[in-house]
């Protein structure tokens, strides 16, 4: 991404100050300081602007999470109204204020049928820890305390911090911080594409969640507290489930008296076509975690959301619940948030990525199949994957080291498309108000960006 020789002086200033003081999240600093970090300076519905001017169109959102897309004036006045009113108050102490009871009610109408209770945080990472809390003293409280391992998924993605990193099951965050800590453990995740070999995606599927089986039989059902997992796999490279994988790990956690938390960070407002992941897989949680499009990213935020089972227990308790955070429910974040509900609920954005955007997204997707460098597209809603192999067929790789991901992606950015790539999996989750019009310049650019990948590998 070099921006080379024709840079303003105020983006030169800019890259400087960053490259001598700032630590970027997942990034190797060594190559940053070297290419200049690129200065996103405004963006307006899907589009991004450099600070050299420069228009992107965003194929991510964001991090997978501005559905209502950028600029609304919505949200920033409903955040300039808190800061007026109340721009801090915490909820400890037998507190609350009109902002995050707004919002708990207006949740408790969004979510699946049975979670009715949240607990506010400010980022996904926080939630899933706070959730892994939760989960230990519900067990505890049970009179079960033995019953405390966890069990997630390789390639899972559930955040960073120790107890969320350990539950993510991206090996390539483990060893580091020496995690994952004692009492997480992963088992197969349903990736049929890259792992399915030659049984159909349903047997295949079925494997992976007897899996979860296999594995509570072997630490003992005693000892195993919940399973932990995001209904379709983002960041781990977009791996969805094949049909009746939920619906056997549902009836192994309920045979195995093992809690189901969904990590909904992803999924949840809208991304797959219904208000959450749960709804379109037919999941029916114990438990949730939520954080993202929650405020559309305009403010950091995140919610538990607990079930009548955990919920109860945990709310009939005569201790007192010793988490929380001092911005646990901050006024500002909560008003963005429940503005942000009201906007995806009064411009139908969950229809609207359930219906016609959705359907032409899912329609321009799926005509990259004929390309020779795509193995497979997947997607539902406004989600979509692109599999770049050697070759289609066999669904043979090319070698880790020939990025050619990465390579997809540098000509994404030259050509002002922003799309993800993880591995040689290029990934697309745009703000849900995308229109058809812009839908089909992100799938014109993507061609072109894929095209460009195929000339440099000498594929055509
Ligand atoms: N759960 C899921 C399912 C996520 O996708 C988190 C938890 C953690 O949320 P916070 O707010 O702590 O980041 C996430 C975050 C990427 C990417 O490039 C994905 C995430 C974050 C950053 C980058 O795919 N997902």
């Amino acid at each position: 991404m070099s921006q080379a020789a024709t840079i303003s002086n105020q983006t030169k200033r800019w890259q400087e100050m960053d490259a001598a003081h700032h630590i970027h999240p997942f990034t190797t600093h060594k190559d940053l300081a070297q290419s200049g970090a690129r200065v996103i300076t405004k963006a307006k519905g899907v589009y991004l602007y450099d600070s050299e001017g420069k228009r992107l169109i965003d194929g991510m959102a964001g991090l997978w999470c501005v559905q209502v897309g950028y600029g609304r004036e919505e949200l920033a006045e409903a955040g300039y109204k808190a800061l007026k009113e109340l721009p801090y108050y915490n909820t400890f102490f037998q507190t609350t204020h009109p902002y995050v009871a707004e919002l708990s009610q207006k949740l408790a109408d969004v979510t699946p049928k049975g979670i009715e209770r949240f607990f506010f945080a400010n980022s996904g990472s926080e939630g899933n820890d706070s959730a892994i809390k939760i989960i230990r003293y519900f067990w505890n409280l049970q009179g079960k305390p033995d019953k405390k391992i966890i069990i997630a998924r390789n390639k899972a993605y559930h955040g960073v911090t120790l107890g969320a990193a350990s539950l993510s099951g991206l090996t390539s965050m483990h060893p580091q911080a020496d995690l994952p800590l004692p009492g997480f453990v992963h088992i197969a995740c349903p990736y049929w594409y890259g792992e399915g070999g030659d049984m159909t995606p349903e047997a295949f599927g079925l494997k992976t969640a007897k899996a979860l089986e296999e594995k509570i039989l072997e630490l003992g059902a005693d000892n195993v507290a919940a399973f932990v997992a995001e209904p379709i796999q983002g960041a781990g490279g977009l791996i969805f489930p094949p049909k009746g994988y939920w619906a056997e790990i549902q009836a192994i956690c309920k045979k195995y008296d093992v809690l189901l938390h969904l990590d909904e960070v992803i999924c949840g407002f809208g991304r797959t076509g219904n208000w959450f992941g749960a709804d379109t897989l037919g999941i029916e949680p114990d438990m949730m975690n939520m954080a993202k499009g929650l405020s559309s990213g305009y403010q950091p935020i995140a919610a538990v959301g607990l079930g009548k089972r955990v919920g109860d227990v945990i709310f009939n308790s005569d201790q007192e619940w010793s988490h929380g955070f001092t911005y646990s429910g901050h006024p500002v974040a909560a008003a963005v948030a429940l503005a942000n509900i009201e906007l995806i609920q009064k411009e139908k954005l969950v229809e609207k990525a359930g219906g016609e955007i959705g359907a032409h997204f899912q329609k321009r997707l799926a005509e990259l199949n004929d390309h020779p460098l795509v193995g497979e597209t997947r997607g539902v809603g406004l989600l979509g994957a692109i599999e770049l192999v050697k070759n289609k067929k066999t669904r043979e790789r090319f070698a880790e080291d020939m990025n050619v991901g990465m390579q997809c992606r540098i000509h994404c950015f030259a050509n002002g498309l922003v799309m993800r790539a993880i591995g040689d999996t290029m990934v697309l989750s745009p703000p849900l108000v995308v229109s058809i019009s812009e839908i089909d310049e992100i799938f014109d650019l993507a061609r072109r960006c894929i095209d460009l990948t195929a000339r440099d590998l000498g594929i055509s």
